[in-house]
């Protein structure tokens, strides 16, 4: 096909409203599945990555009772972030706890209701996070509290002991809390659990700056549609 002005002309003005529609609503919503096992660290937390747009679930493995899995998340929207332990393949009784990027504890779950052990940390709790950033997102079998400073005893825990009817949202006010997280204290025995869980979210992305390519080809498609906006000015005042 002939390559005359019109062609030129709808390819120039299709690109940027393409690529502004695209980064304002990023319709697509990705789910993450655990590669290998997540780190229980700040530093080997497991980052989700994909195609820019709404991360929406994160599915992984509880392989022992020992096993914690960090994930490095992005919260665009704080105001209605929430994580919530949506399925597990058997009777995990799990927890999840929300640190900052820099590994200080927010905010804490064991049961988000009476009589199920799957856990949930509620949008609008005012220890959730109040700033659009990365954290880190924990999930771990109950029985591995985490720890600051450099020791495993009870004084070094960051959360205060969870207490029937094990519901509350729990914050750091454990003597550890004030400081961010070097280990979990672990069970003497580890167990074999091979329990599968998925987390559902909200407020999350992933891959929040644009790459890049998509940054050139904006500017690219704002530089062809001032040109056009130009030229026909010219031609109206003429
Ligand atoms: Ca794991
Ligand atoms: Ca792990
Ligand atoms: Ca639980």
């Amino acid at each position: 096909m002939k390559l005359n002005a019109i062609h030129f002309k709808k390819i120039a003005v299709s690109v940027p409203l393409f690529t502004l529609a695209f980064l304002a609503n990023p319709a697509h919503a990705v789910d993450w599945t655990e590669i290998g096992d997540a780190g229980q660290l700040v530093s080997t937390a497991q980052m989700p990555t994909g195609d820019e747009g709404r991360l929406r679930n994160i599915y992984g493995t509880i392989s022992t009772n020992n096993d914690v899995d960090l994930f490095r998340i992005y919260i665009s929207n704080p105001t209605t972030f929430s994580a919530g332990v949506s399925s597990t393949s058997g009777n995990l009784d799990s927890g999840l706890i929300l640190f900052n990027e820099g590994g200080y504890a927010l905010y804490g779950n064991d049961d988000a209701m009476l009589r199920t052990g799957t856990s949930g940390l509620p949008a609008g709790h005012l220890s959730g996070p109040q700033a659009p950033g990365w954290y880190n997102l924990a999930i771990f079998a109950l029985g591995t509290p985490p720890v600051s400073g450099d020791g495993f005893t009870s004084d070094h825990y960051m959360f205060p002991n969870v207490s029937s009817p094990y519901t509350q949202i729990l914050t750091a006010t454990g003597p550890g809390g004030a400081s961010s997280l070097t280990g979990w204290a672990q069970l003497k025995d580890t167990v074999a659990l091979n329990e599968e869980y998925g987390i559902r979210l909200s407020g999350v992305t992933v891959s929040p700056v644009p790459e890049p390519e998509t940054y050139a080809m904006l500017l690219a498609g704002l530089g062809l549609m001032g040109m056009m906006v130009r030229r026909r000015k010219g031609f109206i005042a003429r």
